[in-house]
């Protein structure tokens, strides 16, 4: 019987709700360069330019057309019956996943809807499109407040408690991600050092995918839920 499960998340997961991936076709770093929105040194020369970027995905998300699709539903249904043995690791900064119920959630990669003192690290709701006059509430004198998004370079998050969980896993699940970016590319290798069944869920395969015991290929819409039931 299955102890525990690690489920990560890519954005293929969340591409059926109409929200765009990386590294596709139309993606979104081909029309917004890694270097001109998703480092740090490119927060520092151009803020604006990189608030802009987030401000018109966080707002995307906040429309009506935007929702949960049938394989986050089918998350939170396996932690429904896995109680408390399920960790879900998400590299997506959208809320889907809780949007469709799911609870104890990793945003390793940082939230959309959320922004973050630079000097304490507190992190505060957004409530309004991000610009030079959000300041923190924290600090004396406040500082201007950034996207609460994990950059190139700087170190994603909860990685004590998902390093945690790989290492005492049964079961690990890769889904939507093309497993070109570290440390989430390298979760598997964990999962599979430890004895844990690893199974890649993607509409083809990752540049890890030999890395998995077994890789179903199709939209997730369709993998997870059956995987689930
Ligand atoms: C479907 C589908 C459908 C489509 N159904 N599937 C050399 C070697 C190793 C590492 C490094 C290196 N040089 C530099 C590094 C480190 C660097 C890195 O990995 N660079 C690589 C480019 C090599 N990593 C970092 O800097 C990270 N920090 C770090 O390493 O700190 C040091 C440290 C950590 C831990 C321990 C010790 C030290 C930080 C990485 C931050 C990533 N940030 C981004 C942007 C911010 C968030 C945002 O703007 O949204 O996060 S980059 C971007 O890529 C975003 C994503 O979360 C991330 C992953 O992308 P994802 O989700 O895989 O999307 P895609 O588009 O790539 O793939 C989509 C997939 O879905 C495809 O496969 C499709 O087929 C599939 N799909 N429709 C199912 N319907």
């Amino acid at each position: 019987m299955l102890q525990r499960i690690v489920v990560l998340t890519g954005a293929g997961i969340s591409a059926e709700s109409g929200l765009r991936t990386f590294r596709e076709e139309d993606g979104l770093w081909e029309k917004h360069p890694i270097e001109e929105v998703a480092t740090p040194q490119a927060y520092q020369a151009n803020p604006q330019k990189v608030r802009q970027f987030y401000n018109d995905r966080w707002q995307q998300l906040n429309k009506g057309d935007v929702q949960p699709n049938a394989a986050h539903l089918a998350l939170a249904r396996l932690e429904q019956e896995f109680a408390g043995r399920v960790h879900l690791v998400t590299q997506n900064v959208d809320n889907l996943h809780e949007r469709a119920g799911f609870r104890r959630i990793t945003h390793m990669h940082g939230e959309l809807s959320k922004v973050r003192c630079p000097v304490s690290h507190q992190v505060f709701p957004m409530q309004q499109p991000l610009s030079d006059n959000n300041v923190c509430t924290c600090c004396i004198p406040h500082y201007p407040l950034r996207p609460h998004i994990v950059w190139f370079g700087e170190m994603p998050l909860g990685m004590a408690q998902i390093e945690t969980d790989l290492a005492q896993c049964d079961l690990f699940v890769a889904i939507g991600t093309s497993g070109s970016v570290y440390p989430a590319a390298g979760f598997v290798d964990i999962a599979q050092s430890v004895g844990a069944k690893t199974i890649e869920l993607n509409l083809e395969p990752s540049l890890t995918a030999s890395h998995f015991q077994e890789v179903r290929v199709g939209p997730a819409s369709q993998t997870v839920p059956t995987l689930v039931e």
